[in-house]
């Protein structure tokens, strides 16, 4: 049989390692680009090591930034699909490092378009878009129709990969714009608020003397499982013209509804007090401080709130997202994932 084959970028991350599985599934040959680090960043691809589908995986040392290295990659591997999941996806510190964060999440994509250009790869692009583009605006959901409005250096970078692939496509390549609204997972790194709150929370549970320390506890969020969205990335690739496409829940809540759900669940509820800086989250069956406001989180600019509207991918190519928040929550806890 023949199997085809996927390359993916940024397969170390969450995203990238639950893709990896979810192909491997589908009988794929797949190839992706790890960076080099001294430290070892394989531990979301430890199930597919330790799998029968190692044969059919196939990891490169490589850099998105790096075009003579994608131009080796591309043309060995030769793939039917390309995933450009590789970023800076960090908001917060896309502040403190925008010019790196430019060259990894725009330039890193002008680099593999040309690559694909130049080699006459014959294959589909998937690129992995967000829903921080919409930034600020007054449409209380937002879809594949609302402006764009950027505020961060990292929905910037994405802006300009957005257009270049719509770019890429008008002159007739198959690329397209999955526009991601938040996903999660036990596979989130430590330093995104959801993986944040959860482990503090853990910690504290097991008697660790310590507060979680938090910046706005106001925005709001549209998270979904990342698990569950891989598969749509795979799906937006099998339609036979390229679209844009948005993949969101639909429901949103705000940080401090994440935190009093977090916290009942592992039956420390919270009682709040205060205001500003000055609010802190209070543990109601013994008094404890457990939650304090801290300035560094916050942004120089906050996107207050997102909640996405996914009609057109429910049509196009039957999205149709099934783990809740409250699922979510409970499957961070456990650190284990589900079936999908
Ligand atoms: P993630 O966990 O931060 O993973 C990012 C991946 O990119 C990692 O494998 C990282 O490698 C790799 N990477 C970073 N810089 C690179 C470079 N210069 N060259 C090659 N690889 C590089 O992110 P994620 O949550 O899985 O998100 C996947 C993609 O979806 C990202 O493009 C992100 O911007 C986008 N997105 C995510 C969300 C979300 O809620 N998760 C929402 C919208 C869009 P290392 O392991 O070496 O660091
Ligand atoms: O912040 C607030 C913070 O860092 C969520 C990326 O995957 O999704 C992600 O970006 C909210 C923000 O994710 C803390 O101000 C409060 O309003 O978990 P986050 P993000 O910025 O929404 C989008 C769609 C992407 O594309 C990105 O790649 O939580 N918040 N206190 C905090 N955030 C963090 N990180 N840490 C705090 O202590």
């Amino acid at each position: 049989m023949k199997h085809k084959i996927a390359l993916i970028t940024g397969v170390t991350g969450q995203d990238g390692s639950y893709l990896a599985e979810f192909l491997l599934n589908k009988n794929y040959i797949v190839h992706g680009i790890r960076r080099i680090n001294s430290n070892n960043n394989l531990n979301n691809l430890t199930n597919i090591l330790n799998s029968k589908y190692k044969r059919r995986f196939n990891l490169h040392y490589g850099d998105i930034t790096d075009s003579t290295n994608l131009h080796k990659i591309l043309s060995r591997v030769k793939p039917h699909e390309i995933y450009n999941l590789a970023a800076q996806s960090h908001v917060h510190v896309s502040f403190q490092i925008p010019e790196y964060t430019h060259n990894v999440n725009a330039l890193g994509c002008l680099k593999l378009l040309e690559a694909i250009k130049n080699l006459k790869i014959n294959c589909k692009l998937y690129q992995a878009s967000t829903s921080e583009l919409f930034g600020n605006n007054n449409n209380k959901i937002q879809n594949e129709q609302t402006p764009f409005k950027p505020i961060s250096p990292y929905s910037i970078s994405k802006l300009y990969s957005y257009n270049l692939i719509n770019y890429y496509m008008h002159q007739g390549m198959f690329a397209c714009n999955g526009i991601l609204f938040n996903h999660e997972s036990p596979r989130r790194g430590n330093s995104f608020v959801t993986q944040k709150i959860i482990n503090a929370a853990l910690r504290i549970k097991n008697n660790s003397n310590e507060t979680l320390n938090l910046g706005n506890l106001y925005a709001k969020r549209d998270w979904g499982y990342a698990k569950e969205y891989v598969k749509y990335m795979w799906k937006m690739l099998q339609l036979k013209n390229p679209e844009n496409l948005v993949i969101a829940s639909g429901k949103t809540y705000s940080v401090k509804e994440f935190v009093n759900k977090v916290f009942n669940k592992l039956d420390m509820p919270i009682k709040w007090h205060g205001k500003g800086i000055n609010e802190v989250g209070i543990n109601k069956k013994n008094n404890k401080i457990l939650i304090k406001i801290d300035p560094y989180y916050f942004r120089k600019i906050e996107l207050n709130n997102l909640l996405g509207d996914a009609s057109k991918a429910k049509k196009l190519i039957k999205f149709k997202p099934k783990v809740s928040l409250d699922q979510l929550i409970d499957i961070m806890i456990e650190k284990k994932d589900i079936d999908i």
